[in-house]
């Protein structure tokens, strides 16, 4: 791959790293108020779990929030609205293309009107980055991106 390759590759992704480091949005990377979300199945706080929410295409080709940091052991869920969206997972270096076969992918959410039944959960094992996209056709590239713990 050639040099100019990599940096319109690196610019792609430079609105998501710019939403977790420009703090504009200063809710976009903290964990929100656990007490609504947590599981109260057990008093014993030691494995307590978070659940954070993304809106996929509640407003446009967007992930809302499009940065995420979650640890461990914590999951998300994607939330889908109208416009037939998934929630695909990309390697940085490709941002629009699947990052494996065995890569995270939703499957296509198409409702009608309003949020889907259908919600995606994903389970975080570790911290690093998990780059993610819609692979509808277009999206991607008008945007849809978001990342997981970004580096
Ligand atoms: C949603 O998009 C997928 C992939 O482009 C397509 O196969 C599927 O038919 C679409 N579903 C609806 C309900 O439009
Ligand atoms: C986390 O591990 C579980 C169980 O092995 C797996 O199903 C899941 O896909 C993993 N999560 C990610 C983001 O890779
Ligand atoms: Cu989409």
């Amino acid at each position: 791959m050639t040099r100019m390759f990599h940096v319109i590759l690196a610019l792609f992704w430079l609105p998501v790293l710019n939403a977790q480091y420009g703090g504009s949005e200063s809710s976009t990377t903290t964990t929100t108020p656990s007490s609504t979300s947590q599981s109260s199945s057990s008093s014993s706080s030691s494995s307590s779990k978070t659940v954070q929410s993304v809106d996929v295409g509640e407003t446009g080709f967007t992930f809302k929030p499009d940065t995420l940091t979650v640890s461990p052991g914590n999951k998300v869920e994607f939330h889908f609205y109208p416009g037939n969206h998934s929630v695909a997972q990309a390697s940085f270096a490709n941002p629009c293309h699947p990052s494996s076969d065995t890569g995270i992918f939703s499957g296509f959410v198409a409702p009608t009107s309003g949020e889907s039944d259908t919600v995606f959960t994903l389970t975080v094992n570790d911290t690093n980055p998990i780059w993610l996209y819609c692979a509808q056709l277009g999206h991607c590239q008008a945007g849809m991106v978001a990342v997981i713990n970004p580096p």
